[in-house]
């Protein structure tokens, strides 16, 4: 039996929550799928050591409950997993989520019905379910990649991908522990990892720009200051590029004097958080002669923290700038490479070979493990779309409609695959956010969408070819000047382990979420100019 509903919702993360209970809100019959067995999403899956917020806890949380923001308290500034995973837990009973919510559940196929104008979704295992309208809360970082490197399966000891990682406690102490990847998740692993490891060996093909996250506990008059001042906090978020507290300064980076200039960086990288990256010299990130004043700064630091010179030297990123790939955030990064049980491997000189039953085999030697660990990322943005089978009009589907690239309007909608919404989508500000600021914007404009729709009698939504063709444009003008999009990153949609993704292709809106849910405010006031209603 095929049952159905108002509105189908695939994912029970940040996003997919939040849009459950704001549905419920208008009284529209809703059903969650979720794969894992809890909610959560990001939250639920990436359990590695170490994994934890970059964004300060307090401009994380969900700002639309005022008995929330009351009731939690963050215990950190920047919040370990598992205290985030009893946050989302703790939301999902206070707004009694769960009878909505079908775990264990992933979608394997979602199909628009033209005649019935529904989506018939397909979870795996057979079973179906219908619905007027489909919204993916998919995540932008929720297809994790292993490397397409041979032997893969082979290994004998222990394998866990970061995003994968067990339920069970994992235990390093007196083991041989290889992890393969350098990005924001191994760096925050390797640095946890190397606190109870036998021996630790780091195989890096890319190092990154890593800056201080300077974590500390809340104290309990901050905990009172910041219940005061949750307005205030989430205005400045609000005003903010990617909504986080950190402002850009107005001032550029070449106009100040090299001590001034000096001085501010050192000051940036003493502070919490995203400062560095976000609260920098408005120019740093678009001007390659700024930003090459602030990546000869940090090149500095790296230099000042790891004791062997070869060592540091491969840990200094060649091929980028400061800011131009997601920064990693750090708590002691660097001086893991300064104890006697750790090994970097520098890959760039001495390629993997190979995975073998004892560990990895490099172009110079086989390092015998007891476990490796695979850092190595996600099929960013669109990977979690293209592993679902989704069909629009005419039977087409949305992996080859964004086979070169993808094609949007907002980021919210795609031409030819009516009433389907894809929240934190391609070409959506909130894949450059502080992602539940973010959220919060989409889904309070798709929740509104739909309330106008029923209030005018109309069943269908779906943008037009040429709103599509124009916001697609913006996008890619918006990326244009910025630094990032000249360099390889999962932000630019590369992924060396999946067939296709080796151009470089832009994912994010890059015009700041000021001027993303601007325009969202337009289409609406312009009477949901660019789409289709009927
Ligand atoms: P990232 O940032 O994509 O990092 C993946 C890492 O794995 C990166 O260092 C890769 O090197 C490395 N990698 C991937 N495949 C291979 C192979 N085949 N051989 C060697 N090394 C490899 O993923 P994260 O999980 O760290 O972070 C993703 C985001 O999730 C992060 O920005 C947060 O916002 C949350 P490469 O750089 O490609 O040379």
């Amino acid at each position: 039996m095929t049952t159905s509903y108002d509105v189908i919702v695939i994912g029970a993360g940040i996003s997919g929550m939040y849009q459950l209970h704001r549905l419920r809100e208008l009284g529209l019959r809703v059903r969650v799928f979720e794969a894992g067995e809890g909610v959560g999403g990001t939250w639920y899956w990436n359990r590695y050591p170490g994994a934890r917020f970059d964004s300060e806890s307090w401009t994380y949380g969900y700002s639309f409950s005022e008995d929330i923001l009351r009731e939690w308290e963050w215990t950190e500034h920047f919040a370990p997993q598992p205290e985030t995973l009893r946050y989302c837990n703790f939301v999902a009973d206070k707004l009694d989520l769960r009878r909505d919510i079908e775990f264990k559940s992933r979608i394997r196929a979602a199909r628009y019905d033209e005649a019935l104008n529904q989506w018939e979704v397909e979870i795996e295992g057979g079973k179906r379910a219908r619905a007027r309208f489909l919204i993916t809360a998919i995540g932008p970082l929720s297809a994790p990649t292993m490397p397409t490197i041979p032997g893969v399966g082979m290994f004998r000891g222990e394998a866990y991908h970061t995003a994968t990682w067990p339920h069970e406690p994992v235990t390093f102490a007196g083991k041989r522990v290889g992890i393969i990847g350098t990005g924001a998740t191994a760096v925050q692993a390797i640095t946890e990892i190397a606190k109870t490891v036998g021996r630790l060996t780091v195989f890096q093909r890319t190092p990154n720009w890593c800056a201080p996250l300077h974590n500390r506990r809340i104290t309990p008059e901050e905990q009172a200051s910041i219940k005061a001042r949750y307005a205030e906090i989430f205005a400045t978020c609000r005003d903010s590029f990617g909504c986080f507290i950190h402002q850009a300064d107005p001032r550029h980076a070449l106009e100040v004097t090299p001590e001034v200039r000096e001085a501010f960086y050192e000051k940036l990288y003493a502070e919490p958080g995203f400062g560095i990256w976000m609260g920098n010299f408005r120019d740093v990130l678009i001007n390659a002669e700024a930003n090459a004043t602030i990546t000869e700064f940090m090149r500095r630091k790296i230099r000042s923290r790891v004791k062997d010179p070869a060592l540091a030297e491969k840990l200094i990123p060649r091929n980028h700038g400061f800011g131009t790939r997601r920064v990693p955030l750090e708590s002691g990064y660097y001086e893991v490479f300064n104890q006697p049980n750790v090994r970097l491997v520098d890959l760039r000189e001495t390629p993997i070979e190979r995975i073998t039953p004892a560990g990895i085999k490099t172009s110079a030697e086989e390092h015998e493990l007891d476990m490796i660990i695979y850092a190595t990322g996600f099929d960013a943005i669109t990977g979690a779309f293209d592993r679902i089978e989704i069909r629009g009009r005419g039977g087409r589907r949305l992996k080859d409609k964004w086979a070169e690239g993808p094609r949007t309007y907002l980021g919210l909608q795609s031409e030819g695959f009516p009433n389907l919404f894809t929240l934190v989508g391609p070409h959506n500000a909130a894949t450059f956010c502080n992602i539940p600021r973010c959220i919060e914007q989409n889904v309070d404009w798709v929740t509104a969408l739909l309330r106008d729709m029923r209030e005018r009698g109309l069943t269908c939504v779906e943008p037009t070819a040429e709103a599509e063709r124009e916001w697609t444009e913006h996008v890619l003008d918006t990326g244009r000047r910025m630094l990032f999009t000249q360099v390889d990153s999962w932000m630019m949609g590369i992924n060396s382990n999946v067939a296709g993704k080796d151009k470089r292709t832009f994912m994010v809106y890059a015009g700041g979420a000021p001027k993303y849910r601007e325009r969202c405010e337009q289409v609406t006031a312009a009477g949901y100019v660019g789409f289709v209603l009927r």
